[in-house]
């Protein structure tokens, strides 16, 4: 797991691949592999990138040993034949290229038996109100990785309201730098730290009514009304 996780740091994609498929065989699980391992070596990656270790260039090929690594993974963490429940749409918001954790989600949403529309990356409010509008999803999910991007999330739930499909639509959001609070200030429905938390939100989601305000819509009430 170490070498593995070494292999990322690295960038090593063809010896990264190797050793999931030989991590895979001598029987260790594919969750295993993926946290302790591959997200673990992103970690690492992060904090060299901002301890001025390395640059840009090494982040995105250590992205790459990840997301050839995860190319292995993926039939092992997919379970097959479920009939779909219902459609979520998920997207990077706008100026945000980061997509591994989002596809991460999109993975686990999945495998809980929904269908999901992955828009990609670099989406703007727009199109997640046209995305809404084609595919009447109960759920949307947005995924952010930089500060900068972050207002992106605002702007695209404030989007989804000005277009009238606020009350149709429950929004998570998540990604490294979002937080509960940010999430309550921008009126989103749920903040999730990771895949799990996104399923069980999807799940538990199905069939309830969206709770009619947030805490944030309330106070825009309030706001409103003096
Ligand atoms: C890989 C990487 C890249 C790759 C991305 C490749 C790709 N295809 O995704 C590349 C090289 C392209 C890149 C570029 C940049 N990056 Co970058 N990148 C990373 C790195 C190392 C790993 C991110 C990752 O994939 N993590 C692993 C996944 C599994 O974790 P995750 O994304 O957080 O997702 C999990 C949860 O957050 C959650 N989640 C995610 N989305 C969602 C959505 C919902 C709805 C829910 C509920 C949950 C959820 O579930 C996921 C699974 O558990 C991080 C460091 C880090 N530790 O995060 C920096 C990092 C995010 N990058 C950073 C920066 C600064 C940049 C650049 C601006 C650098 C530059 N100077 O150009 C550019 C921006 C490009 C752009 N416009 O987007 C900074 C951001 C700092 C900040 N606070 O803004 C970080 C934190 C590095 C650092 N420590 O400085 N990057």
């Amino acid at each position: 797991m170490d070498q593995l996780k070494n292999f990322i740091i690295e960038g090593n994609e063809e010896k990264a691949v190797e050793k999931v498929k030989q991590l895979l065989e001598d029987g260790m699980s594919p969750e295993l592999i993926l946290n302790d391992a591959m997200i673990a070596a992103l970690d690492k990656v992060g904090d060299l990138f901002q301890e001025g270790v390395i640059y840009l260039p090494e982040m995105l090929i250590a992205a790459r040993a990840m997301q050839a690594g995860m190319e292995i993974l993926k039939p092992r963490l997919v379970e097959k034949g479920v009939k779909p429940k219902g459609k979520v749409v998920i997207g990077t918001v706008k100026g945000d290229l980061h997509d591994i954790g989002k596809d991460l989600v999109v993975m686990a949403v999945e495998n809980a038996g929904f269908e999901v529309i992955n828009l990609g990356t670099d989406i703007s409010p727009d199109k997640f109100v046209e995305a809404i509008k084609t595919h009447n999803p109960f759920v949307v999910g947005l995924s952010a990785l930089l500060t900068t991007t972050m207002d992106a999330m605002r702007h695209t739930i404030t989007a989804i309201e000005k277009a009238g499909l606020r009350q149709q639509v429950k929004i998570m959001v998540g990604g490294a730098v979002v937080s509960q609070k940010f999430s309550d200030e921008i009126g989103a429905d749920y903040y999730g730290a990771d895949s799990t938390d996104a399923r069980n939100f999807v799940q538990e989601s199905l069939g309830s009514p969206r709770k009619k305000y947030t805490d944030y819509e309330r106070k825009v009430q309030v706001i409103e009304s003096e």
